[in-house]
């Protein structure tokens, strides 16, 4: 057994796992409205999406398509959703942590039969063990 190879794996492996990425999850609930009328949320999938673009915010990086994370289907007419999944990130810079970027992505019903998107920003970074819930007091509203 050659004690230093396997010192040296150990070592690297430990050192990469550490700094090169960082995983992140995510407990989020909300609620989404459709005012003009509220059947009309049900079927509305949310997905949860963590941006890739290196400088965040609102720019697409159209190279490396961001990362879908989790979707649920909201089933009650009360609009209330709940989605959870893990995210893991790239860190750049050894040491400085980068943490996932996320956003949801709706495709509902409220506007047009045959459905449409709306995302929803900025990106929020509020994870496991806190719950994400700025959607159950400040509603999600789907009308245009
Ligand atoms: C709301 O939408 C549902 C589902 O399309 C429809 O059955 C219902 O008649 C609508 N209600 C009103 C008040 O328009
Ligand atoms: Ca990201």
């Amino acid at each position: 057994m050659n004690f230093k190879a396997v010192f040296i794996f150990l070592f690297f492996t430990i050192f990469f796992d550490t700094v090169t990425a960082n995983t992140e999850c995510v407990w989020a609930t909300g609620k989404v409205l459709c005012q003009k009328n509220q059947t009309l949320v049900l079927n509305t999938i949310v997905e949860l999406f963590d941006l890739d673009s290196p400088q965040g915010m609102n720019i697409k990086n159209p190279i490396d398509p961001d990362d879908k994370v989790a979707f649920t289907l909201v089933e009650e007419e009360d609009g209330i959703f709940r989605v959870e999944g893990c995210a893991s990130d790239q860190d750049w810079f050894p040491g400085i942590k980068n943490q996932p970027e996320m956003y949801f992505r709706i495709f509902h019903f409220c506007n047009n039969p045959n459905g449409e998107y709306k995302y929803i920003w900025p990106i929020f970074r509020v994870f496991v063990p806190t719950t994400y819930d700025k959607h159950i007091e400040d509603p999600i509203i789907l009308d245009n």
